[in-house]
Formats: C-alpha cells, structure tokens, sequence
C-alpha cells in the first residue's frame, strides 16, 4: 500500500502537534518500506524538516495539493514534469501566492467581508492563532500556493456562498483544522493522484490509503481505496462513502488504524510493494 496522511489533527495531535503516540505505526511502515506520504496545508518549509524528523522518504505533498515535492536523490526519479528546487525536486499545481492574496483581498472589499490572511498577520498573530512556535509560525507564513485565513463573526458567510465566490474566481475554498484557505484548483486528491501515478510507474502496487480529520481532506479520502477519518464529529459518510472512522482522533488513533490496517491486508488479498 501506499498511505496518503494530512498532518495537523490526524498524524500529529491538533493542540501541540506530538506524533509521538503514532511512533509504533510509523516504525511498522518504516520497516516494511511502505511509503507515507504528508499530504497538508502545510508549507515546503514546515514539511521538509518534518520529513526527516518522521523518518520518512518518499514524495510529500504541501499547501491543500499546491505542490508535491519529490527527494532529489534515492532509488526513484522523479517524474520528468517536476522541477528542481534546492535538494528537492518540484511538481507545480496550484496558483500564485500573490495571486491568491489579491484576490483575497480584493473578495473582501467587493463583498463586504473581514477576512484577514496570513498576509495581513504578524508571525506574533499566527502563533497567537495555531499555538506554533515562532520558529514554527515564520515557516507557515513562507508561503507558495495556499492562502490561510479566517472570517471575522461580524461579517458571518456562509461556506457554501465564500466557496462559491472564490470558485467565480477559478478559486477553491477549503476549511481546515483552524482556518479557511484559498488556492487554485488542485487539491489534496489532484495531488494524490499525481504521486499514486508516479508510484506506479516505478512498479509499485498503489492500493492507496488516506487519513484526514477535516472538511480539506475529504477530496483525497474519495479518492484512495481505503479511507479512515480521525476528525472529532460524526464520520463524514454522505460526502465520503465507506470512510471508517478511527477509534480516536489524531496520532493515537492513527496508530490503531494503521496497525489493524496492516494486520488486515493480507486477508483483503492485497499484494504488498517491491
Ligand atoms: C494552517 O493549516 C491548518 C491545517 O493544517 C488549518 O487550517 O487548521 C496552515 O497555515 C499551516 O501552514 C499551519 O502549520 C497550520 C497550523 O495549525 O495552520
Ligand atoms: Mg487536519
Ligand atoms: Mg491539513
């Protein structure tokens, strides 16, 4: 299998972003060379150095499917369309960060709505806002493809009308953890399939996995052949058929899902990778 997993309340704690409870499963796909591949809101700067401290290899996918980076060098290519950028190399699939804050900013003004983005905080406010480190916040703010922001209760929107703004636009809306985020067409399952395709072509046998907790990830959990959901409320059946909920929510519950996932595979007559 391959495993897709979002980060922020599913592989890491939502409060204080520990993944120390998914240890086990993690060390299990490590050692049977099953790739886990990041899928986040999250930026090439926070994921890379997350990459090495999570032990894992592979492509990792950033900002709601903006980008997908691919490990320079290793046994695998990366696919011809990709890029290189520093020891990585880069695949492009969303939209101008300048572009994503002018339209922001501009949708505001036309509509009557507070919606204040990264762009328009201080590290100060994005740290008051995630709980991040300040370290950790100057990496969320250094931003590619992907637009967090939030809507101020003064001016309430409903998310079906904001996404329908932004989609007038060319423009996706998606609803993470802690924050709304603009960005271009591709999204998490745009982004999975690019990585699924180029794991098949190196020969290996994609039965794919995905774990999200929230409203941005149910596009990848769609997608893959198994999907588990690790958000507090009610699992998400209408918008994701067959979803399984997890026991718990964040790291530990992505443990249990992981290692009774495993343990069940060879009984779903799946064949594992080369
Ligand atoms: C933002 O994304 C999260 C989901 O991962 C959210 O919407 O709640 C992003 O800005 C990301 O870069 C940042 O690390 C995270 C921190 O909670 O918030
Ligand atoms: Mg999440
Ligand atoms: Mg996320």
């Amino acid at each position: 299998p391959v495993i897709f997993t979002d980060l922020d309340g599913t592989l890491l704690d939502h409060n204080t972003y520990a993944w120390d409870k998914a240890e086990p499963a993690l060390a299990r796909c490590r050692a049977a060379k099953i790739p886990v591949v990041m899928v986040s809101s999250k930026t090439r700067a926070e994921m890379e150095p997350l990459q090495l401290e999570l032990g894992l290899e592979g492509p990792f996918i950033t900002e709601n499917g903006g980008g997908v980076f691919f490990p320079g060098k290793g046994a695998l290519k990366p696919p011809p369309e990709a890029e290189p950028a520093g020891l990585l190399y880069k695949l492009t699939l969303g939209v101008s960060y300048s572009k994503l804050c002018r339209a922001l900013d501009e949708t505001a003004l036309s509509f009557n709505l507070k919606m204040t983005g990264f762009h328009n905080m201080s590290i100060k406010d994005i740290m008051q806002l995630t709980g991040l480190s300040l370290q950790q916040a100057e990496k969320a703010a250094k931003r590619d493809f992907d637009e967090p922001f939030v809507l101020d209760p003064s001016t309430p929107c409903e998310d079906e009308k904001l996404r329908k703004i932004f989609r007038e636009q060319g423009l996706e809306l998606s609803i993470g953890g802690r924050f709304y985020h603009v960005h271009g067409k591709a999204d998490k399952a745009t982004a999975l399939d690019k990585v699924a395709a180029w794991y098949k072509t190196n020969g290996f046998q994609v039965i794919s996995v995905a774990l999200g907790d929230s409203q941005n990830d149910f596009s990848m959990l769609g997608r893959a052949d198994y999907a588990f959901y690790l958000g507090k409320g009610p699992v998400p059946a209408e918008e994701v058929p067959g979803v399984i909920q997890a026991a718990e929510p964040g790291p530990s519950g992505w443990n249990r899902a992981i290692l009774d996932f495993l343990t069940e595979l060879p009984n779903m007559g799946a064949i594992n990778n080369p």
